[in-house]
């Protein structure tokens, strides 16, 4: 039976990622649209397959898992020889080590601090909220002191857990992308060419850019609408 991924309607957060992989690892899978503006992320159904009312959600053949990075990374395992290989072989211990490491500083020193500036430009906006200024010069302040030290990481290798892109270089675009069309371009500054570097090759993924513009897909093929977002 084909892979369903529950979403919503914009490609965007963690099912943004998901549909990521699938594209990049061949994966053919079902969208099912999770109505967020109606709140069909909190009915007992979609509840009963993730018990904190979110997306994104897979359901292999009644296999249902839910959080981005254990979903991308059970895909991973579940298909490693198709499409693009994402991650170090699972014999490969040193290297599973070091993806577990990046991966851990992904959610510690990345998501954390960009996530309270998402809050401020981008979320806040789309709730008609106001942009509290000392919330945005915090995050900023902390989310560049972390990128100092991606700077000097990817000063040394190409990717976040080694010369091979995987997986948590993926997970890295969860929301991130939103920041540069919000107007905070800071994984594009100058004064961190290699995160820069690093930044444009992610968001350039012939794979990223036509999620973005075509939307999830359907099992048939066929684009789900123009799904553009966040
Ligand atoms: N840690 C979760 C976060 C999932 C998450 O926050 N999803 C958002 C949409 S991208 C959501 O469902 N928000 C609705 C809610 O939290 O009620 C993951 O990585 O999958």
């Amino acid at each position: 039976m084909v892979l369903k991924l529950y979403a919503g309607a914009r490609v965007s957060g963690g099912s943004a990622v998901v549909a990521l992989v699938l594209a990049l690892k061949k994966i053919p899978y079902e969208y099912i649209l999770v109505d967020m503006a109606n709140k069909e992320n909190k009915s007992a159904e979609h509840l009963k397959r993730h018990p904190y009312g979110q997306i994104p959600v897979l359901d292999d053949d009644g296999f249902i898992l839910y959080e981005t990075r254990a979903i991308c990374k059970y895909l991973e395992n579940k298909f490693p020889g198709q499409g693009m290989r994402l991650a170090p072989a699972m014999t490969d211990v040193k290297g599973q080590a070091l993806f577990d490491q990046a991966a851990s500083v992904e959610v510690a020193d990345f998501y954390r601090p960009m996530l309270k500036v998402v809050q401020e430009v981008v979320f806040n906006k789309m709730m008609g909220r106001p942009t509290n200024q000392a919330n945005l010069d915090d995050g900023l302040k902390d989310f560049g002191s972390k990128l100092d030290v991606y700077e000097q990481l990817l000063a040394k290798q190409k990717y976040t857990a080694g010369n091979e892109l995987s997986l948590v270089d993926l997970y890295h675009l969860t929301y991130a992308p939103s920041l540069e069309p919000a107007g905070v371009n800071i994984l594009q500054s100058e004064s961190r060419p290699n995160v820069k570097r690093w930044w444009n090759e992610l968001i350039g993924l012939p794979a990223w850019v036509q999620l973005k513009g075509e939307g999830y897909k359907h099992v048939a093929g066929l684009a789900a609408g123009t799904t553009t977002g966040v």
